[in-house]
């Protein structure tokens, strides 16, 4: 079975490029920047990650992106992930990074878009594998940054192929975002939303997000289970749900087996990802290994999972089906 989820063509839809940061990486790089780690080893800064609900992870994560500093620095940030990736036969993959992140510890958007950019043109060149780069906007900042930072975005319109929402939803509803989104849409960009696992109003954000943002995915969205009426929506839009098997442990102790296996015989589009690889200690491999032995999951149930994956990427009609 190991040989069979490591040897599947694989599509990653979820995935924060922070959020592969490794332990090694930082380390790296904070030499390089100068700046000092309050940690001696990778090996103490993994001891230090104790992460048991959103906002404990997201402390973590944000304080990580410090070392972040030049182009070359975001360019082996990416290139190291889609090395990774591409090791584990991840032959496509969506990736959203956090501008807010970095341009509000003084670091221009110019030098994070054009480092990812140059890497993930290199990776499709030197390592065959293809990815399209996903803006996110943090849900615990105004919707005045937001905006800013689509504006930021417009001359680079070109190395984007959606936009979506992340941080900590706590008090933070899609319809802050509205005006955001709606013009992200006219611009040509597709949209997505974190509905993250066992959030608060989290039924009501899933509502939102289908109803009043009108996104074409949504990022976990495992609550829609408790409610027939979002399942059936979600079903009948063919929205794809991108669920994060390692990362839902943090937050419920589970990676959510039973919900994927009834997403899927619900007929919703679930897919397998990631999240924050390098901070959950596990990349899509890992993911898919440890879901089928929670969930026992059947081989023909893997290659369903990974089939919806390829339908519900941003690729154009066309390339997709060369996937599928
Ligand atoms: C995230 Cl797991 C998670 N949830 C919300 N926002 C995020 N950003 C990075 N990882
Ligand atoms: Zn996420």
């Amino acid at each position: 079975m190991q040989a069979f989820i490591e040897g599947m063509p694989k599509a990653e839809l979820h995935v924060h490029i922070e959020g592969t940061l490794e332990p090694e990486l930082s380390f790296a790089l904070a030499e390089k920047n100068g700046i000092e780690l309050p940690f001696d080893s990778p090996e103490a800064l993994i001891a230090a990650y104790d992460f048991h609900d959103l906002p404990s992870f997201l402390t973590i994560y944000y304080a990580g992106m410090s070392v972040l500093i030049d182009e070359s620095d975001f360019y082996k940030l990416t290139w190291d992930y889609l090395e990774k990736a591409a090791s584990q036969n991840v032959v496509y993959t969506e990736i959203f990074f956090d501008p807010q992140g970095h341009t509000s510890r003084g670091v221009a958007f110019e030098t994070v878009i054009t480092g990812i950019r140059k890497a993930q043109v290199d990776a499709e060149q030197k390592l065959g594998i293809r990815s399209q780069l996903i803006m996110c906007f943090l849900r615990d900042m105004s919707a005045e940054s937001a905006m800013e930072h689509l504006q930021m975005a417009k001359p680079y319109l070109g190395w984007l192929v959606g936009v979506g929402l992340d941080s900590d939803e706590y008090n933070n509803p899609p319809v802050k975002f509205k005006d955001v989104f709606a013009l992200a849409k006219q611009w040509g960009l597709k949209l997505t939303m974190h509905c993250d696992v066992n959030q608060k109003n989290t039924l009501d954000h899933i509502r939102q997000v289908i109803e009043v943002i009108g996104v074409d995915r949504i990022d976990h969205g495992v609550n829609s289970l408790e409610s027939d009426e979002l399942c059936e929506l979600i079903v009948e839009k063919q929205l794809g749900l991108t669920v994060c098997p390692v990362s839902n442990r943090f937050v419920v102790q589970s990676l959510t087996a039973n919900e994927i296996r009834t997403m899927l015989d619900k007929g919703m589009l679930a897919t397998i990802n990631s999240d924050d690889p390098a901070y959950f200690r596990a990349y899509m491999n890992e993911n898919l290994i440890e879901l089928q032995q929670e969930g026992d999951f059947s081989q023909s149930e893997l290659k369903t999972l990974m089939a919806n994956a390829f339908k519900v990427t941003w690729l154009p009609e066309e390339d997709k089906a060369a996937y599928l």
